[in-house]
């Protein structure tokens, strides 16, 4: 898989220097890329296809990560099938070029190449929880960005309400797009306050190298607070309005999946206890929490919202 990332991400976990100071290093002497030109930052063994980011320690995962292997052939993408073995099979999405277009409620529509954008923006890891509606879970260092910093990038107008994240349905790659019945492109959203808050995060790496594409590649959006179906994989549009959308499996159905989706061991699915959940790799059974372990950061989202079905 060729995977063109800018050079300064290629330096390998060994590298004594965290890729966010070898930028600002590079930025305060104005030498940009000459610097590895140069020789002076060269690691010491290239590593194809590494991304790495210094760990940002704000968000403790509290339990194992879940074992690579595991997270990255255990997967849901109904583009692929309907079935969880569809890791081989996405190997077809081709991952660059690939752009992101912002559209809708912005001062400007833009249509950005993924790598340019990424030069843009300041990459970080974070270890995650993800709970799947379907009562699995796993827990993945994820390299990204907080989507409010693409919020900055995107420069949505006051009148936007809602953030769309719109996926790609690449017909060649995707055998899973001739099921007609489904509402393809699988599309999602969230609030513009959801999307601001700093859980909100896009991931283009996992483990220390891209995501691959079978989990998202070569970009997916990820609401670690949420139902997984909310983090949808290979973003190719966001766009904004001020009209609540009605996304993927809401349209498919609403008494079962609905547009908040916050994550609620004490609100069954109506066809499943969501009290618990299933480990990855252990297959141990733990008990869920209330927005995913994560209500000191999110809760206060939905304060006075009593009127919502928030946790569907
Ligand atoms: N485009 C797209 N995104 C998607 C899905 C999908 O079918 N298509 N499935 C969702 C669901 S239900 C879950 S649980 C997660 C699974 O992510 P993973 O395969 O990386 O574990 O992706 C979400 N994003
Ligand atoms: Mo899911």
């Amino acid at each position: 898989m060729l995977i063109r990332i800018p050079r300064g991400w290629e330096l390998p976990d060994s590298a004594a220097t965290p890729e966010p100071l070898v930028l600002d290093r590079r930025k305060a002497l104005g030498l940009g890329g000459a610097l590895i030109g140069a020789g002076l930052a060269r690691p010491a063994r290239a590593q194809e296809g590494a991304l790495t980011a210094m760990r940002n320690t704000r968000y403790p995962p509290a339990r194992e990560v879940t074992p690579e292997r595991d997270a990255t052939t255990y997967n849901n993408y109904y583009e692929f099938g309907p079935g969880k073995s569809i890791a081989s099979g996405a190997q077809r999405l081709p991952q660059r070029p690939w752009t992101l277009k912002f559209e809708g409620m912005v001062e400007k529509p833009q249509e950005l190449d993924l790598d340019g954008l990424l030069r843009r923006v300041s990459l970080e890891e974070r270890v995650l929880r993800h709970r799947c509606v379907e009562a699995w879970a796993m827990t993945v260092p994820w390299t990204g960005f907080p989507m409010a910093e693409l919020l900055k990038i995107a420069a949505p107008t006051a009148s936007a309400k809602y953030v769309v994240f719109e996926t790609v349905a690449d017909r060649s790659a995707m055998p899973g797009l001739r099921q007609s019945w489904y509402p393809w492109p699988y599309s999602e959203g969230c609030t513009m306050a959801e999307a601001a808050n700093e859980m909100c995060f896009l991931a283009v790496g996992m483990y220390g190298k891209p995501v691959p594409p079978q989990n998202g590649g070569p970009i997916r959006v990820l609401f670690p607070w949420k139902y997984g179906f909310k983090s949808g994989k290979a973003l190719t549009t966001i766009r904004f309005t001020d009209t609540r959308p009605v996304s993927f499996w809401e349209k498919l159905q609403p008494s079962e999946y609905g547009f908040w989706a916050n994550v609620n061991p004490e609100v069954p699915h109506p066809r499943w206890s969501q009290a618990s959940e299933r480990l990855l790799g252990s297959n141990e059974r733990v008990p869920t929490k209330i927005f995913n372990g994560y209500g000191e950061f999110v809760a206060s989202l939905y304060e006075g919202m009593s009127g919502e079905r928030l946790f569907l």
